[in-house]
């Protein structure tokens, strides 16, 4: 049987100490249907993180000679699951807050053909330590993506999301600096499937986070409002075929 490709890729700057833990707990024969590789988009570490990580086995690294940021560095994890081939790609965090082992359940809607894009919720989930203005500002966030897209988000900002191939082929993230609203109001306005899968998250342990509130508002607001802005052309991903779709998912 011919094995069906996931990528999981990592985008990470200056994640030394953290990095090696989450390619780690990446599950590797999940199914034997699967065949498993691991991308990290190095996005100009200063440390030892790509060191750490081919140590961990990771199998391809891609790095950007200076910082591009998060938005820049998932744009080139999509393209680079597309050039390996890959029928799934998983993006995770780089910062061990997200539980890879959940990987399988995160991608399992695409896997059965049910949807296009997945993201591991929190808020449906189970959180560990997440401060009481992140929260906010998560909620806030979250709320204006389901308010410009009329439909219910439980997390718009998780740092763990699955695709289809067509939805990594025809996503676009119009700016370097994130990604986290941009892409979901991109792909669900084309028509993409989004489906959101309940996750554990524990808030990082080391190392320090990007955010900081005045460049975030700055840089996400306007990408927000000029993505809503422009005209995107609905595509839908074709539906696997039935025969595809059991054999993903196991059964005989
Ligand atoms: N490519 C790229 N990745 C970054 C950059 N800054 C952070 N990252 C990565 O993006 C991921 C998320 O970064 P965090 O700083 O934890 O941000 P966050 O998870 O959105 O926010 P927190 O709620 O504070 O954890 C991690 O894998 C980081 O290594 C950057 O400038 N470029
Ligand atoms: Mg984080």
């Amino acid at each position: 049987m011919d094995k069906k490709k996931l990528v999981v890729f990592l985008p990470a700057h200056n994640e030394e100490g953290n990095i090696g833990k989450v390619i780690a707990r990446i599950p590797r024969t999940p199914h034997p249907g699967w065949q498993v590789e691991v991308l990290v988009i190095d996005d100009g570490s200063t440390d030892g993180t790509v060191k750490e990580a081919r140590a961990a086995g990771a199998e391809h690294i891609v790095s950007h000679a200076r910082n591009r940021g998060l938005g820049a560095a998932v744009r080139e994890g999509l393209a680079s699951c597309v050039r390996l081939g890959a029928d799934i790609g998983l993006m995770i965090d780089a910062d061990n807050e997200y539980p890879a082992e959940e990987i399988p359940i995160v991608i399992a809607p695409i896997w059965e053909g049910r949807a296009d894009y997945t993201m591991g919720s929190r808020f449906k989930g189970v959180i560990r330590g997440m401060k009481l203005h992140r929260r906010l500002g998560n909620y806030c966030f979250t709320m204006l993506q389901a308010l410009l897209l009329r439909r219910m988000i439980w997390d718009g900002q998780s740092g763990m999301r699955g695709f289809s191939r067509a939805a990594m082929e025809r996503a676009e993230i119009i700016h370097d600096y994130n990604y986290a609203q941009v892409l979901t109001l991109n792909l669900v306005r084309q028509g993409f499937r989004m489906e959101e899968v309940p996750i554990t998250y524990q808030v990082r342990e080391h190392g320090e986070s990007f955010i900081k509130f005045n460049k975030y508002m700055t840089n996400v607001l306007p990408a927000v409002w000029k993505e809503m802005r422009r005209p995107v052309s609905r595509k839908r991903a074709a539906a696997p075929k039935k025969a595809q779709a059991v054999a993903m998912s196991g059964e005989k």
